[in-house]
């Protein structure tokens, strides 16, 4: 049994291509949900959501969030009534919201009512929320000068992790990040059981902060992480500097003054054992090893299929 860590896009494509590599059914995928927010009264987990629709086969690979050949009829609707409207919820999408958000008010748990829908769409990865209290992540900061319509450029203000990243476009100068409810949420059985069982623990390309931080600040899961360090592998999301997609190169740049590799390979210190990186970023490995990780080498661009395969195969063989 593999367990891998993961949020977002690039946490998906990687369990895709895991998933070509093992038996789907030996895999534990514990996913981010520290960016779940309601909205008109409806609980969107979007990472959940995206990890469930690249494996089904039903993303939409344009946007990297949603369901393919979306409508919007429904949000068309709630714009013509008023509303902003500034997050963008697809017909097929709501439909997923919907469900949710009646198991949830029915009483059953987030870790239930996601096992009922990756079932439903056939999946055998085992697809489990890290938590099912409520661990959300908050963002303080101000939102930068260039973008046009913030009202209040000058006050620093903490935001919900949804209008850090749609509303304001991921553009706010972060002063800090913090995982609202994470010191006292607790772990499903089937998450702590996953990480003590497994043969091996995967951090995928995922944005640290933003993705893995919200599991990490959860002290039960770090104890467990902590414990199994030898066999804990991370995959870097950094190439050259750079952030394959999303705002972690900011994110670093504002924390902690450097985007390189070795910023994310400090982040994951206490943790990893072993941490890849990319081809690009070789000249890093003595820095990495220095401090007390194994280091391997490999392209980890998952710019297709093919790639995400090639990438999961080489974190498979260590
Ligand atoms: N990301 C956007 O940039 N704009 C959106 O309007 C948007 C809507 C959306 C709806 C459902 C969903 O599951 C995800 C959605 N996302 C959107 C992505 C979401 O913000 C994710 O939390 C981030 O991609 C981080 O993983």
């Amino acid at each position: 049994m593999i367990t891998v860590l993961a949020g977002g896009v690039g946490g998906s494509k990687f369990i895709r291509g895991l998933a070509n590599q093992v038996p789907p059914s030996s895999i534990v995928a514990v996913v981010n949900i520290g960016d779940d927010e309601e909205f008109y009264g409806l609980h969107v987990s979007p990472d959940l959501d995206t990890v469930t629709y690249v494996l089904a086969g039903l993303d939409n690979d344009v946007t990297g969030w949603g369901v393919k050949d979306e409508t919007y009829n429904a949000l068309s609707m709630v714009k013509s009534l008023g509303d902003n409207g500034w997050f963008t919820l697809g017909d097929k999408d709501l439909g997923t919201h919907l469900y949710r958000t009646k198991r949830l008010k029915e009483g059953a748990p987030l870790s239930k009512v996601t096992r009922e829908i990756s079932n439903a769409h056939g999946l055998e990865v085992d697809i489990l929320p890290f938590t099912d209290s409520t661990v959300r992540t908050m963002i303080f900061g101000k939102v930068r000068s260039d973008i046009k319509h913030a009202p209040d450029v000058d006050a620093k203000k903490l935001f919900s992790f949804q209008e850090y990243f749609v509303k304001y476009h991921h553009q706010v100068e972060i002063s800090s990040i913090y995982y609202e409810g994470a010191d006292l949420a607790t772990l499903n059985p089937e998450v702590t059981n996953a990480m003590l069982a497994c043969k091996k623990i995967l951090l995928a390309p995922s944005n640290p902060l933003l993705s893995i931080g919200p599991m990490l600040a959860v002290p039960k899961l770090k104890d467990l992480l902590t414990r199994r360090r030898r066999d804990t592998i991370a995959v870097s999301p950094i190439v050259d500097g750079a952030a394959v997609k999303g705002p972690l190169q900011d994110i670093l740049r504002d924390l902690y003054g450097d985007t390189s590799v070795v910023s994310v390979a400090k982040f994951y210190q206490p943790y990893v054992g072993t941490f890849i990186v990319d081809s690009k970023d070789s000249s890093f490995v003595k820095a990495i090893e220095a401090l007390d990780m194994n280091c391997v080498v490999c392209d980890t661009l998952m710019t297709d299929k093919e790639a995400e395969t090639k990438l999961a195969g080489v974190v498979v063989g260590l």
